[in-house]
């Protein structure tokens, strides 16, 4: 089987078809949909966006490390695809302790990624094709080489010593040597890391720890002084000058950090995750930047263990905080014991239809961001879906992704159906966080390492991570010279160039996604209903606005699906999405779901 060409979508309408055999114009649902569109306040809730990781994206110079010059050579291909926007993850200067989550100058371009005059100019390219850029922003934490840390670091009177967050040892305890990341035993309290060991680090020179909940090259800034928050303001504004749309706003939940005591332990994400002045911060960022700009930003707040109450208070539309939030549960129904990801659990798909259904909600008083992977996810295809009917089963979730409320945003190579690493040995991982969990877990745990391989294997960040699959030859076409993480082996048959303008393929499906989104209003603004809630392997939510209902219905599994296992019959109406091509006049097709089939029906 093959996937439904899009270009079908805009064929010549006809009466009723078989289900999943043809796709029909949906011109006459646009007008509704252009009338919103003219409002230029509400763009974002219909736009689809792309995410860029730059390292991995597109080497334009040989180095092996992606950067800027090679997005502007590769615009065209988001073009074809029809998404709306791009979040281009860190490209600021940074020591890449975090691969740029850690910044040292918020107002420069790292020189592996490019220079401010390449970023200029990849803005107007952008412009000039109708993309907005959505920038990155970490200002939870800065580098450990950031001027200001740097300053700090200089003693307890330096001009920026309280633009962090420093602390004495605790009173009472012993500590002892040890060497970085590891306890030392006086530590102020018990936070733990997000990347393994303390979240306070000992700065021997002035006798005080920093917190970090990050790396220890990731000291946390201190939201509660007034001037932090001006120069981060600052900057904002700096970046808007320059012509940037928006902002993806990384741990944004973070900054405002609890009253703490000294028995205080256990991850210091959970800790700090949405502290008391959080929203005070929010709404005056958006006094001090978005207000005061003349364009409609974009703004999405990263937020892990978010609760849908808190969402609805950052997005909620009255309350002029941000636009939507990226929430963390549905990626993280899968984890194992203690919500370690690295001891992963088999999905139970009712979680994840309940999960969304739920989360779907947010939309009516706020807004939720779409996604099933990122830089920090693996790939959703190998996690979730089947490999061994890869096309289908990547489009499937995708289809599905895209059909409930809020945002979609497609990671960079989820287009072409890319899958995870599967690297063999943890020398060819780079992820700081995949490294120090295989420290703790296996030097210092002494956990057998085969089951440690296994859990990186499934959820290390650096599935994602590989370098974009251009083409079949030498290194996917992503670098002449080395790539800083190996290329995956399957780029000889998951690549760019057999997919792009190619009916039937998993990026022209995705292409069909963003057409789709434009062109029918109830899948921005209609409500959402979820049916056979239960079931564990059809996946079926029924969208509806304005006397138009859109059914969305899935075999989420390797094995064909009787409908007559569905609750009710499926609707008769247009196929507009199917990622089949059924045999012509097949009652069986008609009657059953194929392996990890998808179909979009309008009524
Ligand atoms: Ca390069």
């Amino acid at each position: 089987m093959t996937i439904g060409t899009p270009d079908a979508v805009n064929q010549a309408a006809e009466p009723t078809p078989a289900p999943g055999s043809t796709r029909h114009s949906v011109a006459d649902d646009s007008a509704a949909h252009h009338a919103r569109a003219q409002d230029e306040t509400l763009w974002w809730r219909s736009a689809v966006v792309y995410q860029i990781y730059p390292r991995s994206f597109a080497d334009s110079n040989g180095d092996g490390v992606g950067d800027l010059q090679g997005i502007i050579d590769h615009l065209d291909h988001l073009v074809a695809l029809g998404v709306d926007a791009v979040w281009l993850s860190p490209a600021y200067r940074s020591p890449m302790a975090d691969n740029g989550y850690d910044i040292s100058d918020y107002r420069d371009i790292d020189p592996v990624f490019g220079d401010l005059a390449t970023m200029d100019r990849l803005i107007a390219e952008m412009h000039a094709r109708g993309l907005r850029l959505v920038m990155d922003l970490v200002v939870n934490h800065t580098s450990d080489q950031h001027a200001w840390f740097r300053d700090a670091l200089t003693g307890p009177d330096a001009e920026h010593r309280d633009w962090y967050i420093w602390r004495d040892p605790r009173p009472g305890a012993t500590a002892h040597d040890a060497g970085p990341g590891q306890w030392r035993g006086d530590e102020p309290n018990g936070w733990v890391s997000a990347f393994s060991g303390p979240a306070w680090a000992w700065d021997e020179a002035s006798g005080q720890y920093y917190l970090h909940i990050f790396a220890p090259g990731q000291p946390d800034l201190n939201w509660e002084n007034p001037k932090v928050r001006q120069a981060v303001y600052t900057m904002m504004n700096w970046w808007l000058d320059r012509g940037v749309d928006g902002f993806r706003m990384d741990v944004i939940n973070l900054i405002s950090k609890p009253a703490w005591g000294p028995d205080d332990a256990g991850p210091a994400m959970n800790a700090c995750s949405v502290g008391p002045r959080l929203h005070d911060f929010l709404a005056e960022m958006n006094r001090e930047v978005m207000a005061t700009s003349d364009k409609v930003l974009m703004t999405v707040g990263e937020m892990p263990s978010v609760t849908l109450d808190e969402a609805a208070d950052v997005s909620g539309r009255d309350r002029h905080e941000l636009n939507m939030v990226f929430q963390f549960e549905h990626v993280w129904l899968d984890n194992g014991p203690d919500g370690d990801k690295y001891r992963p659990v088999p999905l139970r798909l009712a979680d994840m239809k309940a999960n969304m259904a739920r989360w779907a909600g947010l939309c009516e008083t706020g807004w939720n961001s779409l996604y099933l992977g990122n830089h920090d996810q693996p790939r959703f295809v190998s996690r979730w879906g089947d490999e061994a009917h890869r096309e289908q089963s990547s489009t499937a979730w995708a289809a599905m992704l895209h059909a409930h409320p809020g945002t979609p945003f497609i990671y960079q190579g989820d287009e072409l159906g890319m899958t995870d690493a599967h690297f063999e040995t943890i020398d060819q991982y780079r992820d700081v966080e995949t490294l120090g969990y295989w420290h703790q877990a296996v030097d210092l745990d002494g956990r057998d390492p085969d089951e440690v391989m296994a859990g990186v294997r499934y959820i290390s960040r650096d599935n994602a991570r590989t370098p974009v699959q251009w083409t079949a030859g030498d290194n996917a076409g992503f670098t002449t010279g080395t790539p800083w993480l190996a290329v995956n082996p399957n780029h000889a048959e998951i690549n760019a160039q057999t997919q792009v303008g190619v009916p039937g393929s998993v990026f022209e499906f995705h292409a069909a996604l963003c057409r789709l989104r434009h062109e029918l209003p109830v899948l921005t603004d209609g409500s959402i209903e979820l049916l056979d809630a239960d079931h564990p392997r059809l996946w079926w939510v029924r969208r509806r606005l304005d006397g138009v209902t859109l059914d969305a219905v899935a075999n989420m599994s390797s094995a064909p699906l009787d409908l007559a296992e569905a609750s009710q019959p499926l609707p008769e109406g247009r196929v507009v999405l199917s990622n089949i091509v059924p045999v012509a006049d097949d009652e069986v097709t008609a009657h059953r779901l194929a392996p990890w089939e998808v179909r979009w029906t309008l009524s």
